[in-house]
């Protein structure tokens, strides 16, 4: 197998681009497919700050990587969930990365800062830990940014999570959630917005990305999403990409083309009236914000 580019031996095949890359030309076509996403969907003006989000996984250090490499003024953001040793590990990792690219890390901690951890607001809260989990991430990595004075909040969600969210909601119909399924969120009102510049790369990409740039991730997954339905949903899609290479991101890529416009006036009047939460201030369409009511019922709970 030969490099598509440069004719040297290849060391990584992408069937679903028909071709073949050495290792300097792989890292090319990555820091390529994210510069293309992010002129395509107009993710970052010149000039913005940028907080990528991390958890010491492959894909949101590589992408803190790509986007340092493509000349973008970028800080990361750790979210500590404490969520074990599993928290610890994702924790160390990322200092790890900062330390040696120079990159400067911003970190919010629920335990130390809000008095809680993950676990134990799934306890008080009867619900699956990914429910407190996502509701706290949403509102830390927004309020970060707005307290940090950035423009964006980049996440490093890749082509294989897109493609899988999306299943799932088609699956379902889920109409309001297919409306915010968009690369791109603007921002509005006390929201920073938010983009995804990796959806043009897939996970087996990406791994391999942080494998040749020498970049040390945690390969364990958080214990919670053991089992869960984005695993399955992942698999199966892997199974028809495995018999038709290319489906998955055109399954992707085509419904952005062609159905998104569809659902977005649900997805808008759902985000139609906001007022201040009284508690933190952030934007919010109750009276008390759903993470500052989380804090209290973990508070008055325990
Ligand atoms: S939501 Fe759920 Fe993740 Fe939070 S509790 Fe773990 S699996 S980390 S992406
Ligand atoms: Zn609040």
């Amino acid at each position: 197998m030969k490099c598509r580019r440069c004719k040297e031996p290849a060391v990584i095949e992408l069937r679903r681009h028909n071709a073949a890359f050495c290792s300097p030309c792989f890292l090319h076509h990555c820091r390529e497919q994210v510069r293309r996403c992010i002129d395509e969907f107009k993710m970052i003006e010149p000039g913005s700050r940028v907080l990528v989000a991390v958890s010491g996984g492959k894909d949101s250090l590589g992408l803190w990587d790509l986007l340092i490499d493509l000349g973008y003024d970028v800080d990361g953001l750790y979210l500590g969930l404490g969520i074990g040793s599993y928290s610890d590990a994702s924790g160390d990792m990322t200092r790890r990365f900062a330390a040696t690219r120079g990159g400067h890390l911003v970190e919010v901690d629920l335990p130390a800062d809000f008095g809680f951890d993950v676990p134990t607001a799934a306890q008080v809260t009867r619900r699956v830990p990914c429910s407190a989990c996502g509701l706290s991430k949403r509102h830390l990595f927004n309020s970060a940014a707005v307290d940090g004075g950035y423009d964006v909040v980049a996440t490093g969600h890749n082509l294989d999570d897109e493609a899988a969210v999306l299943f799932g909601n088609v699956l379902r119909w889920n109409t309001d959630y297919l409306g915010r399924q968009a690369p791109v969120l603007p921002g509005r009102d006390g929201f920073v917005r938010k983009v995804k510049p990796l959806v043009r790369l897939g996970e087996r990409e990406m791994a391999a990305y942080c494998v040749l740039r020498g970049i040390d991730y945690i390969v364990e997954e958080c214990p919670n999403a053991v089992g869960n339905k984005h695993l399955g949903y992942k698999e199966a899609l892997n199974a028809i990409e495995e018999q038709s290479p290319g489906s998955k991101a055109a399954f992707y890529f085509e419904f952005l083309d062609k159905a998104s416009h569809l659902f977005t006036p649900a997805a808008d009047a759902e985000r139609a009236d906001l007022t201040p939460c009284p508690s933190c201030g952030s934007p919010t369409t109750g009276d008390v914000c759903a993470f500052c009511r989380l804090v209290d019922r973990v508070r008055v709970g325990r």
